[in-house]
Parts: C-alpha cells; sequence; structure tokens
C-alpha cells in the first residue's frame, strides 16, 4: 500500500511540529461528536433489539473518519453520505432527535416515514443529501451536483463517502470519470473499513488498496490513517482547497475498521476474526483521541465521563421524544407525487381512508383531497 498519513498515534501524541489548527473548543466539539455517534448506536441497538425501531447502522470504529472529515467543510458544502456517517450530520449540528424521527418514521421525519431507518436527509444547518440504500449509486449524483454548482460559478464542495466495497459499483466508476474529466469539485472518501459485509478486502480487489484507482481516471490521492482525525481532516482540507480552486477532484481512502456488525441484522463473528477486532480495539479513534485530549490539559477522566453521560443522556431524550411522535398520516402516503391527484390514485385513497375509518384507524379530516 502507498504511504498512509498518520499524525496521531495510538497514545494520543502527535508527530513532532504538529499543530491542530483548532480552538480548544472546537477539538472538543469533535471528541463530543463522535461519543455522540456511540450514544446513538448504543441507544439504536437496544431499540431495535426491544423491537421499537426495525433496523440501525452501528458505526463502532469509524468515527474518527466521519468527524475528521465533517470538520474539513464548510456549512455551505454538500455532504452525499453513505449509510454509516451519523458523525457527519451530528458534527454539523443536526440535532439529534431529527435523526431519530426518521428511525421511528414518524410525522416529523424529513421523509415523512417513506424511507428506511438511517436514510436521513437534510436541509439545513448543511446540505445532507438523502441516503440512497443501492450502492454507489449518489457518487453520480455528488458530480452533477458538483458539476451544476461549477456551472453556478459558487466556490462549493461535494464530499461523498462510500465504503470499499462501493469502488466495485458502476456508480464508482461513472462518478470519478466524470469528475476527473470536467475537474468537478468533489471530494471521493473512501472509507475502507475492511469488510464489505462479510466480504473482506481481498477478495473486493486485487488492487494495491482503493486510493490507487485514482490513477486510471487521472485524479489525485491520499491514503490515510482514518482512525486518526487530524489525518482525515488534513487530507479532506486539502482535497477541499484543490477543488475550491478549480484543480478538479481527490479520491481520499481512510484506511478504519468496522468494529461491529454491518447493521442490526448482522453478526459479524461468523466472519471476523476476533484476534482483528481486538487488533484494531488498540487503535480505537475515540480513545485515541481523548488521549490526544488529556495530553494537551483538556480533559481529565472526570470530564469524560461526564461527558459520556451527558451525550447518552442527549440521545435518550431525542429517541424518547421521536418515540412519542405521532405516526405520519395517512395520506402522506399519496401526497408530494402529483400536483393534481389523478383519479385512479384518488379512488384508492378514497378507499383506504373509507377502511381506516370503520377500523378506527383513522382520524376525522384524514383523506381530504386534494392532499
Ligand atoms: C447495488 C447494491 N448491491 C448490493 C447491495 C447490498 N449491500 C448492502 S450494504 C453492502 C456492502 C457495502 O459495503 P461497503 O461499500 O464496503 O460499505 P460498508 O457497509 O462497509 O460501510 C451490500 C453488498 C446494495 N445495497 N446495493
Amino acid at each position: 500500500m502507498t504511504d498512509m498519513l498518520t499524525v496521531l498515534a495510538p497514545d494520543g501524541a502527535t508527530k513532532k511540529g504538529f499543530e491542530a489548527g483548532l480552538p480548544d473548543e472546537e477539538l472538543l466539539h469533535c471528541y463530543r461528536t463522535m461519543l455522540l455517534v456511540r450514544s446513538f448506536d448504543e441507544i439504536c441497538l437496544k431499540l431495535q433489539r426491544a423491537g421499537r425501531i426495525g433496523f440501525s447502522i452501528p458505526n463502532l470504529g469509524i468515527e474518527a473518519t466521519q468527524v475528521g472529515a465533517a470538520s474539513a467543510l464548510r456549512k455551505t458544502d454538500w455532504i452525499f453520505p453513505s449509510y454509516r456517517d451519523f458523525g457527519m450530520a451530528l458534527y454539523h449540528g443536526i440535532p439529534a432527535v431529527e435523526m431519530m424521527h426518521n428511525m421511528f418514521g414518524n410525522a416529523e421525519d424529513s421523509a415523512k416515514g417513506r424511507q428506511m431507518p438511517v436514510h436521513f436527509s437534510f436541509v439545513e444547518p448543511i446540505h445532507f443529501y438523502s441516503i440512497s440504500s443501492p450502492i454507489g449509486t449518489h457518487l453520480p449524483h455528488a458530480v452533477g451536483a458538483a458539476h451544476a454548482s461549477k456551472l453556478r460559478g459558487e466556490d462549493t464542495v461535494h464530499l461523498v463517502s462510500f465504503g470499499d466495497g462501493g469502488t466495485s459499483s458502476l456508480g464508482f466508476h461513472s462518478g470519478l470519470n466524470f469528475a476527473a474529466v470536467w475537474k468537478s469539485p468533489v471530494v471521493f472518501l473512501c472509507q475502507n473499513n475492511g469488510y464489505a459485509i462479510s466480504c473482506p478486502s481481498e477478495q473486493q480487489t486485487a488492487s494495491d488498496g482503493y486510493a490507487v484507482k485514482a490513477e486510471a481516471y487521472g485524479m489525485p490521492h491520499a491514503t490515510v490513517d482514518g482512525n486518526d482525525l487530524f489525518a482525515v481532516r488534513q487530507a479532506v482540507l486539502e482535497a477541499a482547497e484543490r477543488a475550491r480552486r478549480g484543480e478538479g477532484p481527490t479520491l481520499i481512502e481512510a484506511v478504519t475498521f468496522r468494529m461491529g456488525g454491518h447493521s442490526t441484522s448482522d453478526d459479524p463473528t461468523k466472519y471476523v476474526p476476533a484476534e482483528l477486532v481486538e487488533e484494531w480495539r488498540q487503535k480505537d479513534p475515540v480513545d485515541r483521541f481523548r488521549r490526544f485530549l488529556e495530553r494537551k490539559g483538556l480533559m481529565t477522566p472526570e470530564q469524560d465521563e461526564a461527558m459520556r453521560a451527558d451525550t447518552l443522556a442527549e440521545i435518550d431524550r431525542a429517541a424518547k421524544a421521536a418515540e412519542a411522535t405521532a405516526a405520519p398520516g395517512l395520506e402522506t402516503i399519496f401526497s408530494d407525487v402529483f400536483a393534481e391527484v389523478p383519479d385512479h390514485i384518488r379512488k384508492q385513497g378514497e378507499f383506504l381512508f373509507d377502511l381506516s375509518q370503520r377500523r378506527g384507524e383513522a382520524d376525522a379530516g384524514d383523506g381530504e383531497f386534494p392532499l
């Protein structure tokens, strides 16, 4: 593999001469965001096991990649996330409750309960494009959006994040090819977390890593330690600056490891050797960053404990509020598609509302057209 950029050692020491270039409160915000992601995971796992939500995606081990990358972006930039990018949303101030509304698919969910859980989409405070389940389809979308913004004369960067498995998709090829030819302002962030569900990297590609694939498209690339928040941040900052200067896209490979299951439907003990998980636990991105903060005098064990309790309470409140929010109205099944509801859809709607009313499930007023 090509040289991998690392700044922060597992014991929290940084390379000689390294300057984080971030104020103390920003460093603490990065750490708190990673703790929020862990709390979100923990609570969602319990909710899913208790049958109160249908599904969730764990992020354990990937937090520094998400937060390091997000910290290098401006609020005016666009994020085209994978389904394992909770930290990017939380870092930019998307309230946890907004994400929980999606997990419960309730009336406050930005997709009105029509999406799977974890398929967040937000417009404010950062443009967070809807997560799509089909692997790799969002890469050409990001390139199209970036090209449009370039034509408008903006200096917006579009970061698109995907897994190692995503590099085997058609979207990866067409996305990278178009972006390089058009010099689109895109940062391609490949999160190489070792596995695509149960498919290990050595069965995913015969290349020497994933970053090198950029050479075939005529695009610069970088390989970074994905468990090192500063390394990811530095690579994304450089790629974003290049994009803003009009010099086009970059492919970054963040080498990291998913220490949990692919999703709540997965059992990784069936295919991930326990020794490998233990090896990566020693490089845990959250512990690493905490040790850095401790060395800098910004965090004591007591403060850490208090912050952990605080983030867990914040996510718990968010989950309770979302669970207490009503389900989307019946009419949302039919709304937002046609300006004028066609006759056959109207008939189906009337049949459904009538049935629901007879069963005592619909509220008065539900089902009034036009929707
Ligand atoms: C086009 C397509 N093929 C297959 C799947 C099923 N699938 C869901 S996630 C996944 C693995 C993706 O792995 P990777 O891109 O490495 O991301 P990671 O889950 O490791 O973050 C697959 C094959 C899918 N969602 N879309």
